[in-house]
């Protein structure tokens, strides 16, 4: 593990982390025979799955999908034990990858890139890190992760709370004790619903603060059989390649046609047989429910009407209900989330109507009640897709901001690279499917893509690749099209940026996976068509 202070150095590629986009990088780039280098923020490498330890942390892929597949030994060894992992779980699986393929030379752990310059008549990225590091590299990758940029809500009197305070996304490493605690909950999305369960069974009281109901289905998580592993692993290939033609997950039919085809008593029970089933497939019920508001109605009134029958308290389980459309904030999946609000330690704290007016030494005022609290939960979630990208001070031609470019929103060539920053790539960056899919795949997709596109430069004896703005135009406003036809952009969530205050409302991931896959190879074969090389 190379700790020592940055000198100042040039490689081929400059990474920006070491989670699954960053490790996966890294180990391609060695392959190549590059001299790369990534810098992560965390004392140890994991990204989103370093970063978030909080209690009940868990995937919401399968693990057996969840998983990198360019190294056939690796999938074949690698043991997962749950349906759905654990963070403890993939952490040490990505520890595993770094140690496997010796990646941690080339890690640098506890330093941030503050700064990534393009200096024109070089052609060289100028790299500054916190550690007081100058380095060149004649390529920029950020791999910082869609979901990695906390997002604490600016409540009055934050700073005056004389308890403990806690962001799901930065959770302590050595945990925390809540037992014989008053804890609040501020939020009620996926990070919510996965610990608040756990968090109520320690806790002397919990108040949960929800500005929004969410959708959740149950996880129904379980240990995997020696069965089930071997079936998968005796024919992982095919699997992942079929995978790839769905956009998710090997394990579940989606269904093509409308939930109209079908009487409503057929209906239901696809609906019953998945709920059992549990996860996200739920949403594949169908082909029509993110696209037609009525066939949705259908799904989404069959989870009200479980909600309502887990919640004892008809007016606790009328507030836990959403009225919005079922998978447009994406689906949570659970363990025994609404059965926690039965419990009498717990408080759910309707805050739609009256936002959180102020943190105060004792707690947190809210429509004029004070709940004294000895900590608070920030399940607040992320500045999300673009948050960690703009966090770094890149500058491309003209000394242009990233910042700047994306002012009224982010605008990308394939969500993998930006006009006026030559040989600057993001891995699942906004305009590529990412979020929409399993990120593992995608990430592993974009990885390979982009060091194709640095193969094929190198033969050639070119030394630079910029997106044409013609190209990028034309690929957001696709991106736009695709998703308008959807009932997506209808609702408050994070894949618009609607959770952040004064974030531009754009809808960042591309719908469509197998598509994208065969939209970028397109471009490659045509020898990177919409991109300036030379
Ligand atoms: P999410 O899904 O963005 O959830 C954040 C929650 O926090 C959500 O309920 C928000 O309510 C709530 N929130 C955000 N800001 C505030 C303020 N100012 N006041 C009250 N409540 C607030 O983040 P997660 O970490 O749970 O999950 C992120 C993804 O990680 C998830 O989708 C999976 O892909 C894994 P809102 O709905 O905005 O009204």
């Amino acid at each position: 593990m190379n700790q020592a202070p940055s000198p100042s150095s040039h490689f081929d590629v400059v990474v920006v982390g070491a989670g699954f986009a960053g490790l996966c990088m890294l180990h391609r780039l060695r392959k190549m025979g590059l001299r790369a280098k990534a810098f992560e923020a965390g004392s140890g490498v994991g990204g989103t799955w370093f970063w978030n330890r909080y209690p009940g942390a868990r995937c919401d892929v399968e693990s057996m999908e969840y998983s990198f597949q360019f190294d056939e030994e690796l999938q074949q060894e690698w043991r997962w034990t749950e349906r759905y992992s654990p963070q403890a779980e993939i952490l040490a699986y990505l520890n595993h990858v770094a140690d496997r393929f010796d990646l941690r030379r080339d890690i640098q752990l506890n330093t941030r890139v503050d700064s990534a310059h393009f200096d024109e008549d070089a052609s060289v990225w100028n790299v500054r890190s916190s550690d007081g590091g100058t380095h060149t590299a004649s390529y920029f990758v950020m791999a910082t992760g869609c979901l990695s940029s906390a997002n604490t809500p600016k409540v009055p009197g934050i700073n005056s709370f004389g308890g403990s305070t806690y962001h799901t996304g930065r959770w302590p490493h050595e945990g925390v004790d809540f037992s014989g605690l008053r804890v609040g909950v501020i939020g009620t999305g996926s990070s919510a619903i996965q610990s608040i369960p756990i968090i109520a069974k320690e806790a002397e009281q919990l108040f949960v603060f929800q500005r929004t109901p969410n959708f959740s289905v149950p996880a129904a998580n379980r240990p995997l059989t020696d069965e089930e592993v071997e079936r998968v692993k005796s024919n992982y290939g095919e699997l992942r390649k079929m995978a790839g033609t769905m956009g998710f997950g090997f394990n579940t039919r989606s269904n093509e046609g409308s939930a109209f085809d079908v009487s409503e008593e057929e209906r239901r029970a696809e609906y019953e047989a998945r709920w059992k089933m549990g996860g996200l497939p739920f949403l594949g019920a169908y082909g029509d429910l993110i696209l037609d508001e009525k066939a949705n109605a259908t799904a989404a009134d069959f989870v009200r009407e479980k909600i309502r029958a887990l919640v004892d308290d008809p007016a606790v389980a009328e507030k836990l209900t959403p009225n919005s459309i079922l998978g447009c904030k994406r689906l949570c999946a659970d363990s025994g989330y609404f059965e926690t609000f039965n419990r009498p330690n717990v408080t759910l704290v309707d805050i739609a109507e009256a936002p959180i007016e102020e943190i105060t030494p004792n707690g947190l005022r809210t429509g004029g009640t004070t709940y004294e609290l000895d900590a608070i939960v920030f399940a607040t979630g992320f500045d999300a897709m673009t948050g960690a990208l703009l966090a770094v001070d890149i500058r491309g031609r003209g000394g242009v901001q990233l910042r700047k470019k994306w002012e009224a929103g982010p605008r990308t060539y394939l969500g993998i690279a930006t006009a006026g920053f030559p040989n600057f790539f993001m891995i699942t960056g906004p305009g590529s499917p990412s979020v929409l899919t399993n990120m593992v795949p995608s990430i592993e997709q974009h990885v390979n893509w982009i060091a194709d596109c640095m193969t094929f430069l190198q033969e050639r004896g070119e030394t630079v690749i910029e997106a044409e703005t013609g190209a990028e135009d034309v690929w957001v406003s696709h991106v736009n099209e695709v998703a308008s036809a959807t009932l997506y952009p209808g609702c408050n969530s994070w894949y618009l940026g609607a959770n952040v205050p004064g974030k531009p409302r754009v809808f960042m991931p591309y719908l469509g996976f197998p598509e994208y896959v065969v939209k970028a190879d397109d471009v490659a074969a045509k020898g990177y068509e919409g991109f300036a090389r030379g």
